[in-house]
């Protein structure tokens, strides 16, 4: 990874014009990569056997991600996605040739649809082209991590197996009784329930459990948050209000959630919109809640840009009804160009984290 993280170094960045002409030009591209896969005789094999559907998705995430990419420049969030990208799809039975063939179909399309804005974008998929061999041997399958196993007895390892095998009540058992051993929700959040809801993403990333497992292991967390957050009684509200939403087209909320709760507990008014907020609806509530704080939770990728956009929808609030703004979730680990070029005015890790830092900028205010 260090290799091609000094590799991009040498990317020329993508000029605000060939990132317009690429996203006007968008569907035609689109258009064109998924026409000259489907004319391949070998399609079948490239694709592993797999619904030509889950091709067609995989070109308009991709689209719409490098988007982001280009955007914000972010080579080091490419390079860390791709492997991901080259695991998750070949762990579901897609060939590694599959990439070069599909890669080779965009540098076409760019080449055709957009003339001479396409030389740095061109450069790009070249540039992924060059280093497929060093992508797919970072995309080898994850060890074994042996939590499946009855010998690992750890809260978390035990509270996984009971979310594998859909145990509400187990799960919530095992919740309450940590609750009530240590009085802490960080370490129930923290140590148990996000790291167990990682495995579950790499086992659906790896083809070892189905989609519906992992909706089902969603399910059982969602209802825990709901369930074992009034066990902790929590206290009146003594600070300010803080609306609290993933992204719009994030369906990713649990994280979100646990910040929303976390707050709550230490005193905050919490506004908690979960899923998918749309951006126009989102600033509108802002100027009618006046929070002190918003916080923007985005795990995809691929939801940048419209975060960007609510983080300047905000800037041009009136100063007096401005919310600091607040952002974290996954996406951030990608790279580290990101906290800076979106400009929100903090980041956090994780929901204790946000907690310190809400109660700096309330002590502070
Ligand atoms: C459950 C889940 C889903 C559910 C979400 C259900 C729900 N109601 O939330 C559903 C099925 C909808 C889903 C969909 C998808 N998912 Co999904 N999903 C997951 C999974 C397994 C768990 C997510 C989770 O709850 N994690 C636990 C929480 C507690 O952790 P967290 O989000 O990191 O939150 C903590 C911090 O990040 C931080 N934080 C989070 N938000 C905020 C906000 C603020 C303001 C602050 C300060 C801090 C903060 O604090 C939180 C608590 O400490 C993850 C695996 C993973 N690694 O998380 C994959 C994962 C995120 N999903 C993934 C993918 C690919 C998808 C899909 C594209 C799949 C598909 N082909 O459709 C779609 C995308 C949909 C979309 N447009 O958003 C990939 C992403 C890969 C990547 N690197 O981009 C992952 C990593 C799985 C994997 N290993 O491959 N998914």
């Amino acid at each position: 990874m260090e290799k091609l993280l000094r590799k991009t170094e040498n990317l020329t960045p993508v000029a605000p014009e060939a990132l317009a002409a690429y996203l006007r030009h968008g569907e035609a591209l689109l258009e064109q990569v998924n026409q000259t896969l489907l004319d391949r005789t070998d399609l079948p094999q490239l694709l592993g056997g797999n619904p030509q559907q889950m091709m067609f998705d995989n070109h308009r995430y991709h689209f719409d991600f490098m988007a982001n990419v280009f955007e914000f420049q972010a080579y080091d969030m490419l390079v860390r996605m791709v492997p991901w990208v080259y695991r998750a799809y070949m762990s579901h039975g897609f060939s590694a040739d599959y990439f070069l063939v599909e890669l080779e179909a965009w540098v076409d399309a760019l080449r055709g649809c957009l003339a001479e804005e396409a030389g740095s974008v061109v450069n790009i998929y070249e540039f992924l082209l060059q280093n497929h061999d060093l992508f797919l041997e970072l995309a080898k399958p994850y060890p074994e991590s042996g939590a499946q196993s009855r010998d690992d007895d750890s809260d978390e390892a035990v509270f996984y197996r009971h979310l594998l095998d859909g145990d509400f009540k187990e799960c919530f058992r095992l919740s309450r009784n940590l609750l009530e051993r240590s009085g802490s929700l960080d370490r129930l959040y923290l140590e148990i329930i996000q790291p167990a809801m990682y495995r579950i993403g790499r086992d659906w990333e790896t083809g070892r459990i189905s989609v519906a497992k992992e909706h089902l292991a969603s399910a059982i967390v969602m209802r825990l948050l709901a369930s074992i957050y009034p066990l902790l009684n929590p206290p009146p509200t003594l600070k300010g209000k803080v609306v609290i939403t993933a992204a719009p087209n994030e369906f990713h909320e649990i994280g979100a959630w646990m910040v929303a709760n976390a707050l709550e507990l230490d005193g905050w008014k919490t506004v908690f919109l979960g899923a998918n907020t749309p951006r126009t609806d989102l600033l509108n509530l802002v100027q009618s809640e006046q929070p002190k704080v918003l916080a923007l939770s985005i795990a995809m990728p691929f939801n940048l840009r419209h975060v960007k956009k609510i983080l300047h929808g905000v800037k041009n609030l009136p100063c007096d009804q401005r919310p600091r703004t607040l952002v974290g979730g996954q996406v951030f680990r990608l790279s580290d160009r990101l906290q800076q070029t979106l400009g929100a005015d903090g980041y956090a890790d994780n929901c204790a984290a946000a907690r310190n830092l809400l109660q700096q900028w309330w002590d502070g205010a």
